[in-house]
């Protein structure tokens, strides 16, 4: 069957869902094609925090109301290091900036829900997805949607389908720059079924390695810890993973982890990963499609939402003004924000993790860096205002 849409959306992700609600907000339609089911997209446990630029978009285009009620908003976050606890105070080193803890899947849930009330299509559940003539005007999707064959022509392609999409591969490989880092290690993160044990994110140092306490609801916890990206799952007994969690996080004064029932657990790599140029003839790459932080700056999500609002705006110029420029800057403009976020985030990953080769000297540079981080007024801010968000424009 032949279908057309202005804007073919591969990719029912953050980046994905957003660009067809900005879109249609501008009057233009699009058409969202999705790999897994809704159910499916909707429990996927991912990221937790969302930044400043990212809260205030979703409040300014209506879509904050489950957010307010349930996300907990977080002025600052610790660092801890020696079994000493360090505050950084975002808020006030940002002028009001803060974090807003909102899982990523009710996110996905508010995205999805928000774009069929406005009447849009998504389609779940699609095969064999390909892309044709991205080079020319015309560009074309092939895809299978209930056993039947479908082609679906449109004036551009946003490819929305993550890192292991296959948007990026319609790119020719020579027109292709890639960069890559892959780092000697991974996180085990769990979900534990417990009371918060601390208001805020802690990010620990420890000689065993790096941990996080996050949350998710009053109820349910999540925390990771550094692993083996080798590491098989089923090694960790629920019993050594909270001795490890008590090991790394133990304090001088005796600070207590709550714990409880763990209900799930899994073991992540890390990587960064950049493709530049991140647009091609009429296909333009959004998201982890793009580029891959390391999650230590939270920075995934927040970065896919603000390649996409640069998207949309390019867009919309095209369709209301025939103005071309910001789509031909696409790529430029956002890789700037991409290369800021690689580097905070290999940063505060370098600063926290212990590195398998590490020798005395390089301990004694992570832990200066720590100390500087939490003792200079200019330090803290610089993490601060990466971590709650740099403005729009940057
Ligand atoms: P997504 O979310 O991967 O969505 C891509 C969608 O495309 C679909 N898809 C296809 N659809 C059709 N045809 C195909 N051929 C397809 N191939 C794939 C997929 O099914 C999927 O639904 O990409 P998007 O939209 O770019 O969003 C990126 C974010 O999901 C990601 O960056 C974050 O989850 C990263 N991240 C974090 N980001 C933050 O901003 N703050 C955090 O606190 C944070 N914590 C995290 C994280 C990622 C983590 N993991 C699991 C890697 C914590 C973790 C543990
Ligand atoms: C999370 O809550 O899943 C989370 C929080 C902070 C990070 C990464 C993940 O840096």
């Amino acid at each position: 069957m032949d279908m057309r849409t202005r804007v073919g959306i591969i990719g029912a992700g953050p980046a994905g869902l957003m660009l067809s609600l900005l879109l249609s907000m501008e009057g233009i339609d699009s058409l969202v094609l999705e790999s897994r089911s809704r159910e499916e997209i909707e429990s996927t446990i991912r990221a937790g925090v969302l930044e400043q630029g990212t809260v205030d978009l979703m409040t300014d285009i209506g879509l904050d109301e489950r957010m307010q009620q349930e996300g907990a908003v977080h002025h600052g976050i610790e660092l801890r290091f020696d079994g000493e606890a360090h505050r950084i105070n975002l808020y006030e080193l940002t002028n009001g900036r803060a974090i807003t803890i909102y899982p990523q899947h009710e996110v996905i849930k508010d995205f999805v829900a928000a774009r069929l009330k406005q009447g849009g299509d998504i389609l779940f559940n699609v095969t064999d997805v390909q892309l044709s003539d991205v080079a020319s005007s015309q560009p074309h999707i092939h895809f299978v949607y209930e056993q039947e064959q479908m082609e679906l022509q449109c004036d551009f392609i946003a490819g929305c389908d993550g890192f292991h999409g296959v948007s990026r591969s319609s790119i020719p490989a020579e027109k292709q720059n890639v960069f890559t880092r892959s780092y000697p290690f991974g996180w085990l993160g769990i979900l534990m079924q417990a009371p918060p044990s601390t208001h805020e994110l802690i990010y620990t140092y420890h000689e065993r390695g790096f941990a996080l306490v996050s949350t998710r609801s009053p109820e349910l916890q999540r925390m990771y810890i550094q692993c083996d990206p080798q590491d098989d799952i089923a090694n960790w007994s629920d019993t050594m993973i909270l001795e490890e969690l008590q090991a790394r996080l133990a304090t001088t004064d005796n600070w207590k982890l709550l714990v409880g029932p763990i209900i799930q657990k899994s073991i992540l790599a890390m990587r960064s990963f950049v493709i530049e140029p991140m647009q091609y003839g009429r296909l333009f790459l959004a998201g982890d499609a793009a580029h891959i932080v390391p999650p230590t700056g939270a920075k995934g999500l927040n970065l896919a939402i603000a390649d996409v609002r640069h998207l949309a705006r390019a867009i919309t110029l095209f369709y209301q003004q025939n103005q071309t420029h910001l789509l031909e800057a696409y790529s430029t403009t956002c890789l700037r924000r991409v290369w800021r976020t690689e580097h905070f985030s290999w940063w505060m990953t370098s600063m926290l993790h212990r590195f398998p080769d590490d020798d005395a000297f390089q301990q004694r540079m992570q832990r200066a860096q720590l100390d500087y981080t939490v003792s200079s007024r200019a330090a803290a801010t610089s993490l601060a205002e990466n971590y709650a968000g740099l403005p729009f424009h940057w």
